[in-house]
């Protein structure tokens, strides 16, 4: 059997190469525990039924290139996905990501990931790059706390892109704006003004240098909950993710001339909170692609909805027919023109992007018709 890591008792986890670490006196209790396994987020009362004594039921905490670190509750360590899940069906959003849970196989004196379990939700993006593709960006999370600076990072229309996303995700959203010590109380009551309507989403408002400025954050992660913070770069996943778990990671500065972040952050990982959550910490997103599937959005855009369906015309386009009650909305300044502009956007780009799936899954299937004759 390959070595493991003694058990790591730290919130965030240093993983323990297999090569060159030592064996745990209670490496093989440890095995499929459940107590153990519902401190890093297993959601059920019972366990499934290993395919060969031996295997350990495990969590992805990170992600590298070739592999991914695993943790059974006790031990994290690295294991390589066999070859059927590197490859998965040719879609990457089937290949295991942070939070996934999988099975791990010792294999002559390496672990291998030898099967992913059904996932209970999965926050996905259309990959970037012209070529229809998917990617998942973390697996059974409960919750997404949508991480955005109050200095240009603020954006009305990028928090919509990510509430799309999120909304098919089979997690809840949570909107939280970072730095508010550094600008005036003014700018920052626009900005929450201005989130108001998004009023279904709890939202935080917070330093995120500061604890107590975090707490109510703090309170929403329940013990045995996972979630998942994303953003833009730069926008403090990694500085809010130090300060929830009493962790070290790296942080990044933030471009002055255009307040970009660097990229600090490059690899997915899972940590554990004091208070018994977990986290998923990620690099910051250049592109929000979707896939084609996010669910139409009816809580996102509900006001405009509800004033489409009291339209004259059934099939209103809502430009200059007569008796359209959203053109009426904004004539009557009720209804922001640019909003108007944004659901028209993206219900076009998630057409699209529907459409491309549908092809890509037409020619997926001729392509294996053709190899089963
Ligand atoms: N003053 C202040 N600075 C913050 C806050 N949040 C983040 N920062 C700073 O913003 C910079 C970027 O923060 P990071 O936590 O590295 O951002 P990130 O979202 O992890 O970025 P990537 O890893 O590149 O995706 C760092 O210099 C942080 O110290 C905040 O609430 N207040
Ligand atoms: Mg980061
Ligand atoms: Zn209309």
């Amino acid at each position: 059997m390959p070595r493991l890591g003694a058990a790591n008792r730290q919130h965030c986890w240093p993983v323990i190469s297999t090569r060159n670490a030592v064996i745990a006196s209670d490496a093989i209790e440890s095995i499929n525990d459940l107590p153990a396994l519902r401190r890093i987020g297993w959601h059920s009362d019972t366990l499934p039924v290993a395919e060969q004594s031996g295997d350990r039921l495990c969590r992805v905490v990170a992600q590298h290139r070739a592999s991914l670190d695993v943790h059974d509750g006790a031990h994290s360590f690295s294991a390589k996905p066999i070859p059927k899940l590197r490859h998965a069906l040719g879609d990457a959003s089937q290949r295991p990501t942070v939070g996934d849970w999988v099975w791990v196989r010792a294999q002559a004196d390496e672990w291998h990931v030898v099967e992913l379990l059904p996932r209970r939700s999965v926050l996905i993006r259309g990959a970037a790059g012209d070529r229809y593709g998917r990617q998942s960006l973390a697996a059974n999370v409960d919750k997404v706390l949508i991480v955005f600076g109050a200095d240009r990072d603020f954006n009305l229309r990028r928090i919509e892109r990510y509430l799309t996303l999120v909304a098919g995700s089979g997690a809840t959203a949570l909107l939280v704006l970072t730095k508010i010590d550094k600008f005036e109380g003014e700018q920052i009551e626009q900005q929450r003004q201005a989130l108001s309507q998004f009023d279904d989403v709890p939202q935080f408002v917070v330093n995120a240098k500061d604890s107590a400025s975090v707490a109510p954050l703090r309170e929403q992660l329940a013990t045995g909950e996972t979630a998942v913070l994303v953003g833009s770069s730069g926008a403090g996943k990694s500085t809010l993710t130090n300060q929830l778990a009493g962790v070290d990671l790296r942080t990044g500065k933030v471009r002055d001339r255009d307040g970009r972040g660097r990229h600090t952050t490059v690899t997915r990982q899972l940590v554990q909170l004091p208070g018994g959550a977990c986290l998923i910490d990620t690099p910051g997103l250049r592109e929000i692609k979707f896939t084609g599937e996010e669910q139409a959005q009816t809580a996102l855009f509900d006001d405009i909805e509800e004033l489409a369906v009291q339209c004259r015309f059934r099939d209103c386009q809502h430009e200059s027919e007569p008796g359209c009650a959203v053109q009426a909305a904004v004539t009557a300044a009720q209804l922001d023109p640019a909003r108007l502009q944004s659901w028209r956007k993206l219900a076009v780009e998630r057409a699209e992007r529907q459409a491309q799936a549908e092809e890509y899954a037409r020619r997926q299937s001729r392509k294996s018709a053709s190899r089963s004759r």
